[in-house]
């Protein structure tokens, strides 16, 4: 295989971001507070006390963002809707200004050709909803099927692919087992609950659009293979536990129409028996899934860690990203083939892939970042790999465009094709940007791809 990758001449080329990583300005023209401003703005949650208050300043600087979309020849932009923007209190009355930003960002994706992605959850709930219980409030699903509707009605005559929830794994246990994320929680007995909630919540949304959408919708899932530690039976089992945990507990509901049976084992009295009738509404097809893919799990048991029994642990010695995570691209391939067999080859797009390095440099030219080149290459190499051997895959979207705000990680953590100037916020490629841009070109061959 050449060093440089290929693929298809239909393949979509992207870049994501997420808007509270990006926007700043979270407050301005009538938005209402999201639980991540909250989270962000109580002293010792976000590293550095950093908040998303500014951020990238997309907000108040979308054409220029736009015209750099269109100077990298991005065939599309996965991009998420602060839902506090449009409807500031989570329901009810809509804010006009918020909606209007997210039509002048559609409108000027397409005028550069470009087409969109619109991710409708990226972990910025309604501060006023969480008020309510959040998303264990069994009227959440509803909540988000209304949200859903109204953004369909808004947005769906230029906008091809729809993305309902961003990784439902990370809201529900970083988010309510770990206290790592917003909002916080810590609560064996949420878990299960919020997952559900979360999976009724795509569930109705993918209702709600089959009875007025034209284009396609979806879910984005981490994945990472889980490896054992060892070969002891301990750490197979701890591996094959984690795979359920992560890599399962929303794909096998979604697809298959079952939660693994290990998570009922796991959780023991705080797993409730949910009807079979929630069962089936979750299972109602999906147009494709979204992967977002940066490591794998190297899983040792770990009796002290409940409810998992089991850690992730990094091997030593080995190619790390700041993030402290293994750079490991034929785990992507592994992850593809995976979903090929298992969910018998549904279309995809890898809605993720980057990786952090601790890149600076030269805020008037070029940043160099060897290392994120490579990662790329390597990646895209592996993807690749998968599509040869018959994988659905339609596309790729870096992670991030923007060194931006990585959550409880705040600034430190740099995934972006460009750095933002501190002072003057001027955006600065870094080479990744133009290796990007030239392995774009060089698949158009000057024209552009079939969109969506
Ligand atoms: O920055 C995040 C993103 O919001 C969700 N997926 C993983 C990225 C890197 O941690």
């Amino acid at each position: 295989m050449s060093d440089d990758p290929l693929f298809p001449a239909d393949f979509l080329w992207g870049a994501a971001t997420s808007a509270y990583q990006i926007e700043g300005s979270p407050l301005a023209d009538g938005a209402g507070p999201s639980i991540w401003h909250r989270f962000a703005h109580t002293p010792g949650r976000v590293l550095n006390g950093d908040t998303g208050d500014l951020a990238c300043d997309h907000y108040r600087r979308l054409v220029e963002d736009l015209d750099l979309m269109a100077g990298l020849g991005l065939g599309a932009y996965r991009f998420s809707v602060a839902w506090g923007r449009v409807l500031p209190e989570g329901r009810g009355s809509v804010n006009p200004k918020g909606l209007d930003f997210y039509r002048r960002l559609v409108d000027g994706l397409l005028e550069r050709g470009i087409a969109p992605m619109l991710t409708l959850y990226h972990w910025d709930l309604p501060a006023a909803l969480q008020d309510r219980g959040g998303w264990l409030n069994p009227d959440s699903p509803g909540w988000f099927a209304d949200y859903a509707d109204l953004m369909f009605r808004a947005l769906d005559d230029r906008v091809p692919l729809w993305v309902t929830l961003n990784e439902p794994w990370v809201v529900t246990i970083p988010g309510h087992l770990d206290g790592e994320l917003a909002p916080g929680h810590r609560d064996l007995f949420e878990p299960p609950r919020v997952a559900h909630h979360l999976l009724l919540a795509h569930a109705e949304a993918v209702a709600a659009y089959r009875a007025l959408g034209r284009h396609r919708i979806g879910l984005a899932v981490n994945l990472e293979p889980q490896h054992p530690a060892s070969a002891s039976p301990e750490d197979r089992a701890a591996a094959a536990r984690r795979d359920a945990f992560i890599n399962r507990w929303f794909l096998d509901p979604l697809l298959l129409g079952v939660y693994p049976p290990e998570l009922a084992a796991l959780f023991g009295p705080a797993w409730p028996a949910f009807p079979d009738a929630d069962l089936k509404r979750i299972q109602a097809p999906t147009d494709f899934i979204g992967v977002n893919y940066y490591s794998r799990g190297l899983v040792r048991a770990d009796p002290d860690v409940q409810p998992l029994g089991a850690v992730r642990v990094t091997p030593e010695p080995a190619p790390r990203t700041t993030m402290d995570w293994e750079v490991y691209p034929q785990g992507l391939t592994e992850t593809l083939l995976w979903l090929k067999e298992r969910y018998a080859n549904p279309p995809l797009y890898i809605t993720e892939n980057g990786a952090a390095f601790a890149d600076g440099g030269p805020l008037d030219g070029e940043t160099p970042d060897p290392r994120r080149v490579d990662y790329l290459r390597a990646h895209l190499l592996a993807a690749q790999e998968a599509l040869a051997q018959g994988v659905d895959l339609r596309g790729y979207f870096v992670w991030s465009l923007f060194d931006n705000f990585e959550w409880a990680r705040g600034y430190g953590q740099r995934f972006g094709l460009f750095q933002i100037d501190p002072v003057s916020l001027a955006r600065v490629p870094k080479s990744s940007a133009r290796y990007y841009r030239d392995l774009i070109r060089r698949h158009r061959g000057g024209s552009r791809g079939r969109g969506a």
